[in-house]
C-alpha cells in the first residue's frame, strides 16, 4: 500500500515537470471536473482587477459546485482551484506563456505562428481544473469536491495571485 502510494506520488511529480503528460490524464486528489448538468450547487464569482468577491467558500464533500465566473475587470483573469503548492507551479507555467507572447493582458493569442517544438512542450492553457475569463466575459467551471480539505481558488496570471486574486476554499466533511 506504501509502495504503491509513492509511486503514484513519484508518477504525479513526473507529470507535473512535464505539461504535457500532464494534460493528458492528470488527476487530482481533491475531485474532479463534472458536467454543469451535475452540479447540486451554483456559486456565481466576480472577478475584479485583482480581486475575487466572495473572497472566501465554504463547501462540503460530495458537492458537485458550478461556478459562474463574471469577469468585471478590465483585464484577463483566470479561476483556478487548487492548494497552493499547485498554483505555485502554474503560475510559472503562465510566466513562461507570457514571456512566449501566447498570453496577452486581456486575452490569449492565437497560436498560429508558433512551432511546434514549443508547442510540444504543453504551452497551451486547458488544465480541467482551470478557466480563463476574459475582460466582461462570464465562464463556467462544474467541479465535484471529493474530500475535507483546504485548497485555494485563485487567478495564476503573473502578479495577480501576489496582487491579491486567492480566496480559501474549505471542503469540510
Ligand atoms: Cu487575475
Amino acid at each position: 500500500m506504501f509502495l504503491r502510494k509513492s509511486v503514484a506520488q513519484i508518477l504525479c511529480l513526473l507529470a507535473l515537470s512535464s505539461p504535457v503528460w500532464a494534460d493528458a490524464g492528470h488527476t487530482y486528489d481533491f475531485g474532479q471536473p463534472a458536467s454543469a448538468a451535475k452540479a447540486t450547487r451554483s456559486i456565481e464569482m466576480e472577478m475584479g482587477d485583482m480581486s475575487f468577491a466572495p473572497k472566501s467558500l465554504d463547501i462540503k464533500a460530495g458537492e458537485t459546485v458550478r461556478f459562474v465566473l463574471v469577469n468585471k475587470g478590465q483585464l484577463l483573469h483566470e479561476f483556478n482551484l487548487g492548494d497552493a503548492a499547485l498554483h505555485a507551479r502554474h503560475q510559472q507555467e503562465m510566466l513562461q506563456m507570457q514571456q512566449s507572447g501566447m498570453l496577452a493582458p486581456t486575452g490569449m493569442k492565437a497560436m498560429a505562428g508558433m512551432d511546434h517544438s514549443k508547442m510540444d512542450h504543453g504551452m497551451k492553457h486547458d488544465d480541467p481544473n482551470s478557466v480563463l475569463v476574459e475582460p466582461g466575459k462570464t465562464a463556467e467551471l462544474t467541479w465535484t469536491f471529493s474530500k475535507a480539505t483546504s485548497l485555494e481558488f485563485a487567478c495564476n496570471i503573473p502578479g495577480h495571485y501576489q496582487a491579491g486574486m486567492v480566496g480559501k476554499l474549505t471542503v469540510s466533511q
